[in-house]
């Protein structure tokens, strides 16, 4: 396979990636390993990373002129994809009025209305400048809250990169957790637990052991980090109620599916509330908003009047939240949700159909605008069974389909995001483009 892979990569493209070669060499030298986030790096795909010049819609362009249909979409926050012009215009007239002023703005309050209407269990909220700030936030609020310690997370969500969050499952699942970084104190990890996806026997169980230590129980109610995993009929409804059973807090990481899979994310598609919710990406509209919210009483506790500490000098920035403020505003249009289904079910069918006639077994998870496609046969319900899929097929089909002008996340685990600057020409582009990879790589040898 590696010849195929070799055929289907940089080969192709060796001559057309000189300038992107050069300035990861040059980024090196300055940045740690080239990138100021890792997933960029490239490694769990190989090659070398495309330097982007600029995006346009759908579209972005790397330093040597090649040009990619989009899927990763800054990770999810471009639904309206690159430089909507209605943003680009909020951002210019924002900056003319100065970048930041460390003092609350009107901008602010009308973009935490427009969160609120969104997500009514969010009764009161605060901006931060990452999706990792506001979940780092809202642990330490939940805990100060409860007056309890412990957390629950599940195998295969990623929460950002505070310590408590990262943490992998303990030998025999249940028992409390082991740092999944070094840095992070065990003492720290021991706090939190990481429990199977999809399965709530298993939250009851521990709930039932340690119900009174758990501070909360947070999750992405669908995930996103192992691949796109929905959640199982019932399960999130079961985690509102183990959780409210046991005085523990909810908390739904909603910095993927927030405006993502409902405008009303997936407490608006599944009908299930959190105590909790934490926001980012789409709400900054491409530049840096987090945000975290929930019952009144509980927000209450955030100092300055309250005990819990938290702050931050740019939180609710006021470029930043222009930007988000236009996004959404967007998002209010009529239809632009059905539009979204429309173009990602034509996607997701195109590749499955490709994938079958070229006879390369895949299973493709989807809902809504995000979707991960899978190699293999087996379906895709938790990290166990993520784990188990084709990740080399997959690099060698990241490979192909970046040879070929289409630019997926190059990582197994991660989503690809239509937005609503996908035309038709370009989910035509890229199932014609997979008919392509699948063939080569179902060829023998
Ligand atoms: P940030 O700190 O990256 O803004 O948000 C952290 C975060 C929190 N919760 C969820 C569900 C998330 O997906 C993320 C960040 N997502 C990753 C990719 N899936 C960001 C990409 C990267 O790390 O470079």
């Amino acid at each position: 396979m590696a010849a195929v892979h070799e055929h289907l990569g940089e080969a192709m493209t060796k001559d057309k990636l000189k300038k992107s070669q050069v300035a990861f060499e040059r980024a090196k030298k300055s940045i740690a390993h080239g990138v100021n986030s890792p997933v960029r790096a490239f490694g769990a795909v190989g090659g070398t990373p495309r330097f982007i010049a600029k995006g346009r819609g759908s579209h972005v362009t790397d330093i040597d002129g090649n040009d990619y249909v989009d899927y990763v979409m800054s990770w999810g926050p471009l639904i309206l994809g690159h430089a909507r012009p209605s943003v680009v215009e909020a951002i210019e007239r924002a900056a003319r009025e100065g970048s930041s002023f460390g003092a609350p703005t009107e901008r602010e309050t009308a973009l935490a209305e427009e969160i609120k209407d969104a997500f009514p269990s969010m009764e009161l909220l605060r901006m931060t400048s990452s999706g990792t700030e506001a979940v780092m936030s809202a642990v330490r609020l939940a805990r100060a809250f409860t007056g309890r310690a412990k957390l629950v997370k599940f195998d295969g969500c990623y929460h950002g990169h505070s310590d408590s969050l990262l943490v992998k499952a303990g030998s025999g699942a249940t028992t409390f957790g082991h740092p999944s970084s070094p840095g992070v104190p065990s003492a720290l990890a021991r706090e939190t637990v990481s429990l199977r996806y999809n399965d709530a026997d298993m939250l009851s169980g521990l709930l039932q052991r340690h119900g009174d230590d758990v501070a909360a129980v947070i999750v992405e109610p669908v995930a996103g980090n192992m691949g796109v995993v929905a959640p199982a009929e019932g399960f999130l409804k079961a985690l509102r109620e183990l959780t409210r059973k046991r005085g523990a807090l909810l908390i739904f990481d909603e910095v993927i599916t927030g405006f993502r899979i409902a405008r009303g994310g997936a407490q608006e598609r599944f009908g299930v509330s959190a105590d909790l919710t934490v926001l980012g990406k789409i709400i900054g509209g491409g530049l840096p908003v987090g945000c975290f919210g929930g019952r009144k009483e509980i927000m209450e506790k955030l100092s300055p009047r309250g005990p819990v500490y938290q702050a931050g000098t740019l939180s609710g920035n006021p470029i930043a939240t222009a930007a988000g403020l236009a996004t959404l505003k967007e998002l209010r249009k009529r239809d632009v949700y059905r539009r979204l289904e429309t173009k990602s079910r034509r996607l997701a069918r195109g590749l499955v159909n490709e994938a079958r006639r070229a006879g390369v077994a895949v299973t493709l998870n989807r809902v809504g605008s995000m979707m991960t496609l899978f190699f293999g046969a087996e379906r895709v319900t938790d990290y166990e069974s993520a784990l188990r899929s084709d990740t080399a097929q997959f690099g060698h089909f990241h490979a192909g389909m970046l040879a070929r002008g289409i630019y997926l996340a190059p990582s197994q685990f991660e989503a690809a995001f239509v937005s609503t600057a996908h035309t038709d020409a370009d989910i035509r582009a890229t199932v014609r483009a997979a008919g392509g990879v699948f063939a080569e790589l179902a060829e023998p040898g």
